[in-house]
């Protein structure tokens, strides 16, 4: 019933080998674990931020093209500095990374070092037996992103898996979860939240790292939140993986944090009301709120009550006009979306969806984007809309 063990992966600044990883983000979920995954080519201060916004009992670094004994070390050092020590390094390299080399870095601080030749079970034992028993002592949280980031890890350990058997949490014990610690977060919220929904693979993560761009252009000092959500697999692991799509997000004005459906359908997790709950009273400008990709019938917003406005991002190939009939989305969201909009059948689906949006008459707005292009007019104009949106 305890929560899944979280942990960060990630491959160091100059090094694109994400080969090994991959296939090892992959055994981990299949063995329980919820990992987070940061992509390829990241610093030291992207992954030691990210590790503890995320919370994770441990970071795994996988590290090919050398200077790894200094690299692993900037990481553990940069963790006690940063009072957050409790997270731990391991990681890997195949034949790169020494027998020797691997000394040093023990002595430097790193928990284990995995060779050439290792079974991925081995791999699998190791974090379960190192970083499966709950953490006893928490330190003091040195900055309001870490107590933030402890707070919300005990909202979510309120729920534990999300083991559907298990009965659904009093609110008075999320509620005692919330109030722990210094923030106040039963005072009113101070955050615009927006969710984003719609169909996996439609460019919800991209397009939210490029309106997190733009703010971050606009407002020299404000700070935004991401909540997003990926789906639990079969043996209650999750692959956290927007973090690697959002570039620009890795920003010390930007809190993120990723969390498993862990059971629940519909687009969002357990825990997801409390945890947006908190950010929402955490003086951020702005929180977004991504879901899973979803189906037609999914209203992941309706039962929160606490979303100011909600995004439907689509990709013009949802098939025929009659499709457009059964997503309930497009009779519920302020904004629709069509993502991709250089595609062929963009235009078409721009028609089809606006005719859609005029029988609802409660007067959309319907952009089109393409996220994954650099200064794309289409995210300008829904940046403009969101921020209109006061
Ligand atoms: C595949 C590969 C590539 C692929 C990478 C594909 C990809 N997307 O990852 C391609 C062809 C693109 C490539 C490119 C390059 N490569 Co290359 N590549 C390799 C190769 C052959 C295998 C690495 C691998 O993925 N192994 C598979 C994994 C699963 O097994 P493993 O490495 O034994 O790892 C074990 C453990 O260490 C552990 N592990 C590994 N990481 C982690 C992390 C965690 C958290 C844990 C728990 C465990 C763990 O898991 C495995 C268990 O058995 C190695 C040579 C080698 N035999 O190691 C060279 C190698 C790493 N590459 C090398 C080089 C030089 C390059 C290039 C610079 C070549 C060039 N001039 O362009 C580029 C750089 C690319 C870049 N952007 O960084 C050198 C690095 C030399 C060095 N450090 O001094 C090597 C060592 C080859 C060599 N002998 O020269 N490469």
């Amino acid at each position: 019933m305890s929560s899944p063990i979280r942990i960060l992966t990630a491959v160091p600044i100059c090094d694109g080998h994400d080969s090994a990883i991959n296939t090892i983000n992959l055994e981990f979920i299949r063995h329980g674990i919820e990992v987070i995954y940061l992509g390829y080519h990241r610093s030291v201060s992207d992954i030691v931020r990210a590790g503890i916004q995320e919370d994770v009992r441990a970071i795994g670094i996988s590290s090919y093209n050398g200077g790894h004994i200094e690299f692993f070390a900037a990481v553990v050092d940069l963790l006690r500095k940063k009072g957050a020590d409790d997270i731990k390094v391991f990681g890997g390299g195949g034949g790169t990374i020494t027998r020797d080399d691997a000394t040093k870095m023990r002595r430097k601080g790193v928990d284990e070092i995995f060779f050439a030749g290792t079974s991925l079970d081995d791999m699998v034992k190791f974090v379960h037996q190192r970083y499966g028993k709950p953490r006893s002592r928490r330190p003091r949280p040195q900055s309001f992103d870490q107590e933030l980031a402890h707070k919300l890890t005990q909202i979510e350990e309120v729920y534990g898996s999300g083991n559907r058997k298990r009965p659904t949490p009093r609110f008075s014990r999320a509620k005692r979860a919330l109030n722990c610690g210094g923030l106040t977060p039963l005072s009113p919220r101070t955050s615009k939240v927006i969710g984003f929904t719609g169909p996996g693979g439609a460019g919800k993560t991209t397009l939210i790292d490029e309106l997190v761009l733009r703010f971050l252009h606009r407002n020299s000092k404000g700070r935004i939140a991401i909540l997003s959500h990926d789906p639990s697999v079969v043996g209650e692991g999750a692959l956290l993986g927007d973090r690697a799509t959002m570039i620009n997000s890795q920003h010390d004005r930007v809190f993120m944090r990723s969390m498993a459906t862990r059971g629940q359908a519909g687009g969002l997790s357990p825990a997801t009301h409390d945890c947006l709950a908190l950010l929402a009273q955490s003086n951020f400008d702005y929180v977004i709120i991504e879901t899973v990709g979803t189906g037609q019938e999914a209203m992941p917003f309706q039962k929160n009550g606490i979303v100011d406005s909600t995004v439907l991002v689509m990709n013009p190939d949802y098939g025929s006009r009659l499709q457009l009939q059964k997503i309930v989305m497009l009779d519920l969201a302020d904004i629709v979306v069509v993502n991709k909009s250089d595609l062929q059948r963009a235009r078409t689906a721009h028609t089809e969806i606006e005719q859609r949006l005029d029988q609802n008459r409660r007067h959309q707005q319907l952009v089109d984007t393409v996220a994954k292009r650099h200064r794309d007019s289409g995210a300008d104009r829904l940046f403009e809309l969101i921020s209109d949106r006061q």
